[in-house]
């Protein structure tokens, strides 16, 4: 197996991401057959590097599938679609939009006018969402309460009636996220799993195959996805899973016409580690370790956050670092 010989090693230094491998040019095949476009994907490609990982065939069989279905057509009524802004007039649901990270990142959506901002929540704070209403009139604001570790089913059910109601969806923001490495399970649970539900159960209504109009999905990962804090392991693997699977969403926008991007935020000064656990004890001063590190506030990293949405950059890795938004360049196998 290909994938078993692959040995990468991911390195953050200096805003550069470095994939090394032992791998022959299998990405530049894979990413031939795909026919991806420098349009497409950030220029040097995330995607050769996980494409390693796929199973070739089965992936091919989808593209061809998706050729003879008139992908080509479908991009280029998605091409028309999405010129203009990613903000103003379109429909955007923001999964976890009432944290520390996501109220002060709505705050800066809602005052560049979509259509209608959605709320998908676990926590019921109607206060947020009066505020949110009177940052601009013209925006509709609501709120769904919403647990990411439902069944699947359960997120299907919510967003067939969403699209019942508004009828289109333009963008997705998958931002629910815990840190207590006590919590094995319910870390994967949150932080990975219920990002990769939410977003299967959004296909269903985007993906080109079913004949949908294609969409878009910004997942809140980490910089600690590839620069983990040793302390928190489980916490950061569940991050580098979910910036895994974004990347394969990304390399799948030419089937699926769904694009996908990493907001990957550091230290930003939120509730969330508050009261965190490190795995086995390990670190048990973690939090005041946190906070004699460099940070951001979180309306700094709600104006980066907005920036990079606009830039709606398919495959592109943004990290979010003291008021500071930049494109993370990845420079391939070595
Ligand atoms: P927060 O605790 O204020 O917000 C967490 C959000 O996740 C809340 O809206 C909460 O209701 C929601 N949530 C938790 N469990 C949920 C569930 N079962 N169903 C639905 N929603 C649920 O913390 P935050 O810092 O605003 O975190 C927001 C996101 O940003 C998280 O995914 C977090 O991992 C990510 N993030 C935060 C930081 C940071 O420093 N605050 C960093 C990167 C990414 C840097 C580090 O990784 C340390």
């Amino acid at each position: 197996m290909n994938a078993l010989r692959v040995f990468a090693h991911i390195v953050l230094q200096h805003g550069v991401l470095r994939y090394s491998s032992t791998t022959s040019n299998l990405g530049n095949s894979v990413r031939n057959k795909l026919k991806v476009s420098s349009k497409q994907l950030a220029k040097p490609q995330p995607i050769d590097i996980l494409n390693n990982l796929c199973h070739e065939e089965r992936l091919n069989r989808h593209v061809l599938t998706a050729h003879h279905e008139g992908v080509a057509s479908h991009a280029k009524r998605r091409k028309s679609k999405s010129c203009g802004a990613a903000i103003a007039g379109k429909n955007i649901i923001f999964v976890a939009g009432l944290g520390g990270i996501g109220m002060d990142t709505c705050r800066q959506i809602v005052k560049r006018g979509p259509k209608n901002l959605l709320i998908f929540d676990r926590l019921d704070k109607p206060d947020y969402i009066t505020e949110l209403q009177k940052l601009n009139p013209k925006t509709k604001v609501a709120f769904y309460s919403y647990d990411v570790t439902v069944p699947l089913s359960k997120s299907k059910e919510l967003l067939q009636e969403v699209f019942e109601k508004y009828e289109t969806i333009d963008l997705l923001i998958n931002g629910a996220g815990i840190m207590d490495d006590h919590q094995i399970e319910k870390t994967i649970a949150v932080n990975f799993t219920g990002t990769v539900n939410t977003t299967t159960a959004i296909m269903d209504f985007w993906d080109y195959r079913n004949d949908g109009p294609g969409g878009v999905i910004a997942n809140i990962c980490s910089v600690t996805a590839f620069y983990p804090n040793c302390q928190v392991p489980v916490y950061c693997a569940s991050k580098a899973a979910v910036f895994s699977f974004t990347v394969s969403l990304a390399l799948l926008a030419p089937v699926t016409g769904v694009t996908a991007y990493s907001i990957n935020h550091s230290i930003t000064r939120t509730t969330l580690g508050q009261n965190f656990n490190s795995w086995l004890d390990v670190g048990p001063c973690i939090t005041e370790k946190l906070s004699d590190t460099p940070s951001q506030s979180t309306a700094q990293a709600a104006k980066s956050f907005v920036k990079a949405i606009e830039a709606n950059k398919n495959g592109a890795i943004w990290k979010l670092e003291q008021g500071k938004l930049e494109e993370v360049k990845w420079t391939g196998f070595n």
